[in-house]
């Protein structure tokens, strides 16, 4: 890995990813959307990973697409090279994703972190989609994600002005998990990370799958699809030893059976 930086044995259970890309503020390109989807596949299947932080540097988590990479393009091209492929197998990686972000967080940075299932941001986060600058659109998910997380009227604002959000606006609008201060957002992230990573991981990537169903179908087959998973957790030992330890009341070690 060139362009990003792994480590699955963070902290226990917690895998950290870093793009490290720092003098192009982490610009997408797509041998770094490929690394990133690789050690994802990686980390989805290391049994001693529970969750997955995603982060950049203070200065940038990403700042977009890597516009010198697309300059050049057409249509077609950008057709064949179907990079969103790549985007779709992240977006399909089983374990929780948290994004740690600090300073830009702009066009596919912001659509990557919104791709992640929570958001840690610094107070000096800045969260945009300013496609619409450089005479075009998102495309990795952001007219759909933001106004999912934020509501038609600021997501439509923000795609259309391309002005940013700071991390408490952020935060206000629904868009982040938390805020805190800028030599805080990793272990904030940590934290969250290690008390996700205590629960049944079983039961963790049941729950993700099911909370994004929501997003995705009518009330009834959501719940539908809900149910079935919930049944599937009575087929893992962290059931029975999450049970059990709470009537013998005593801490429960789940095992990701
Ligand atoms: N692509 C390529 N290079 C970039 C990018 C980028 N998105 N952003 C910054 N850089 C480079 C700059 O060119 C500069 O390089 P150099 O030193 O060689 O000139 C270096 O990073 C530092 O940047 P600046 O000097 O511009 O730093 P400033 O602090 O003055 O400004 C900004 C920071 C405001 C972040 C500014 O760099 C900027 O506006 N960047 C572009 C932001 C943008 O428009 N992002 C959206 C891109 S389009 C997009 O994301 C489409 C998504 C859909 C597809 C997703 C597929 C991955």
């Amino acid at each position: 890995m060139e362009l990003i930086k792994v480590n699955p044995a963070h902290k226990k259970y917690i895998a950290l990813i870093e793009l490290n890309r720092p003098k192009e503020l982490n610009a997408l390109n797509l041998q770094l959307m490929q690394e990133l989807k690789e050690a994802l596949r990686q980390l989805d299947e290391d049994e001693t990973v529970r969750v997955i932080i995603i982060t950049g540097n203070e200065r940038a988590f990403a700042a977009g697409a890597d516009i010198k990479q697309m300059a050049g393009k057409t249509a077609i091209d950008m057709l064949n090279i179907d990079q969103f492929s790549t985007w779709d197998q992240i977006r399909k990686t089983k374990k929780p994703l948290i994004a740690a972000v600090s300073g830009f967080a702009l066009g596919g940075g912001c659509e990557l972190a919104m791709t992640c299932d929570m958001i840690v941001a610094s107070e000096t986060a800045k969260f945009g989609q300013p496609e619409i600058k450089i005479g075009v659109m998102p495309g990795a998910g952001g007219t759909q994600r933001l106004t999912r997380a934020i509501g038609k009227a600021r997501a439509m604002e923000m795609v259309l002005t391309g002005d940013f959000i700071d991390g408490h606006e952020a935060q206000r609008l629904g868009l982040v998990n938390r805020v805190v201060p800028v030599e805080m957002y990793l272990h904030e992230a940590e934290s969250l990370a290690a008390k996700i990573a205590a629960m049944s991981p079983v039961a963790a990537k049941l729950a993700k799958e099911s909370v994004n169903r929501a997003f995705e179908t009518h009330l009834d087959e959501g719940l539908n699809f809900e149910r079935k998973n919930f049944y599937l957790t009575f087929a893992s030992e962290d059931q029975t030893e999450g049970m059990n330890a709470f009537i013998e009341k005593r801490k429960a070690e789940f095992k990701g059976r």
